[in-house]
């Protein structure tokens, strides 16, 4: 099965940026404070500015020029930026303030100093920027690190080659550190084993959350996805890695293509696919859930509203395969048929007693709306296929199986036709639930038995301190047994057995 999403424009989890052309060289220093704390603070700071390509080993540099002060800590980086020299210059110096650089004495000592030593084959004299650093030939401390990045580069100043220019200096003050700014991590706690020898099914993260740019040029939208991943764990293994369930996630954006409006069911089976692979496992899971907003109009009125409806995804995979479920969540409202028989046989006691004619009552039951109580209802239904399912559908499929929808908007027009609405159409969560599997059935007559179907209904109702709640499910083959042929059937597919049939 194809897992690419179609077409060429990538994800983009940050819109578009400038292209970053200029190839800049900087050399970073530090004599105050946690020396290498400070360097990497400067780089991650940087890295918001400048695409770091390659950074040296750190060294430790006797200091240079006014020597009574602490040793250095120095390395250079090289990365592109989008940035003109002065612009970046004024960003270095930003950083530096914001990591407490104070000003002292020139030369003097620092918790950090940014100079840009290249930028491109720039060559430029301004009053607080000289391009090349006007010191950087003679400095070991610079051309140390410098030419252990780029031996071959040219300095546009003298036409030689870094390396050249650093074996013409002493170079007896810098010493290359055995650690750079990662410290070696003794041990690998995850692969040890656990006190007690136990499969754990799950393990993993939830509520992952994470804004993704899905469509095309006519038509994108960020959706805020939230994700739920798990892997399950051996009994020899004490931990999953945690951090590698986000690489996964941006892994699985940096490669697909989500150009189609959302099909995050792809996204889910791709994850929970990549996940077994990153966590050496023998099966994970991805559950995604996201707002779905769509542009509805007013029953009467006419008026643009805009509904939001909950989008879910869930994959499950092995090794072997993967499945998937696609689903969606619709509020909408529902009208109790059981207080409205009561109501309906109050009132005829009612106009009874007033003394109209039995023809007249039953005429005036007929035609006028009765009361019921109502609740607001939520339900999700959702589908287990190879095909691609359109989400609108099942939307459009859950609020039918309501007394009525709801709106976010509602004129007063449109507020009395909601409302006769639901009176006319009073159900039991059961009946939305039944309803579901009913229309799922008539619907997808196409898709093959083993699709499965998954139905649920929760109120909040309104005369009791407690939501009502109903559930079915199956495959197709065994709701359309039921639902078309009256067929008994003994057992139905649960949700965890269908996702477990992966061949
Ligand atoms: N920076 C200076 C002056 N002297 N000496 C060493 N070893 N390392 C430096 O980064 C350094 C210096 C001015 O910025
Ligand atoms: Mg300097
Ligand atoms: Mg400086």
């Amino acid at each position: 099965m194809s897992l690419d999403l179609t077409a060429s424009a990538g994800y983009s989890s940050n819109g578009k940026s400038p292209a970053k052309t200029h190839i800049v060289y900087l050399e970073l220093g530090s004599n105050l404070g946690d020396r290498r704390a400070n360097l990497a603070a400067a780089l991650q700071r940087l890295r918001e500015v400048v695409e770091i390509s390659r950074v040296s080993s750190v060294y430790e540099t006797e200091p240079v020029g006014y020597t009574e002060q602490p040793r250095f800590f120095n390395m250079v980086c090289v990365g592109r930026t989008a940035l003109s020299a002065e612009q970046l210059l004024a960003y270095a110096k930003a950083i530096e303030t914001a990591l407490g650089r104070r000003p002292t004495v020139r030369n003097g000592p620092r918790p950090i100093d940014i100079d840009i030593l290249l930028y491109d084959n720039l060559q430029m004299q301004a009053e607080h920027l000289t391009i090349p650093h006007p010191r950087m030939a003679e400095r070991a401390f610079v051309l140390v690190p410098l030419a252990e990045i780029a031996p071959e580069l040219i300095d546009p100043n003298s036409g030689r080659r870094i390396s050249e220019l650093r074996d013409s200096v002493p170079q007896d003050g810098v010493k290359k550190l055995a650690e750079s700014l990662r410290v070696p991590l003794e041990h690998d706690i995850q692969n040890s084993k656990p006190a007690v020898h136990v499969r754990l099914g799950r393990v993993g993260v939830a509520g992952l959350q994470k804004a993704i740019l899905i469509g095309n040029d006519e038509r994108a939208q960020w959706f805020q996805i939230a994700f739920d991943l798990y892997a399950d764990l051996d009994p020899v293994r004490a931990g999953v890695h945690m951090s590698r369930f986000s690489e996964a996630l941006e892994e699985v954006l940096d490669e697909t293509s989500l150009t189609t409006w959302p099909r995050v069911e792809l996204l889910a089976e791709h994850l929970a696919r990549r996940i077994v692979e990153r966590q050496q496992v023998l099966r994970a899971e991805a559950h995604l859930r996201t707002a779905y907003p769509l542009q509805k109009w007013t029953p009467i009125s006419g008026r643009p509203t805009q509904e939001v409806y909950g989008l879910l995804a869930q994959a499950v995979a092995t090794g072997k395969g993967a499945r998937r479920l696609i689903g969606v969540e619709v509020e909408g409202m529902v009208a109790c048929p059981c207080a409205q028989d009561m109501v309906h046989s109050f009132a005829r006691v009612r106009l009874r007693e007033e003394g109209f004619p039995e023809e007249t009552i039953e005429k005036m039951l007929d035609v006028t709306p009765l009361a019921t109580h109502n609740q607001r209802g939520r339900a999700v239904l959702m589908i287990g296929s190879e095909e691609l399912i359109d989400a609108q559908e099942l939307i459009s499929i859950a609020e039918n199986a309501m007394s009525s929808e709801n709106y976010a908007l509602l004129k007063r027009p449109d507020e009395l036709y909601v409302v006769n609405k639901a009176h006319a159409n009073p159900r039991f969560v059961e009946d939305v639930v039944r309803e579901m599997l009913r229309a799922v059935v008539e619907r997808y007559e196409y898709l093959p038995p083993d699709t499965f179907v998954w139905a649920s209904q929760r109120n909040e109702e309104t005369i009791h301190k407690y939501d009502v709640v109903a559930e079915g499910w199956g495959t197709l083959a065994e709701l359309r047994a039921e639902i078309c042929e009256q067929a008994t059937v003994s057992h139905h597919t649960t949700r965890e057995e269908w996702l477990r049939r992966i061949e």
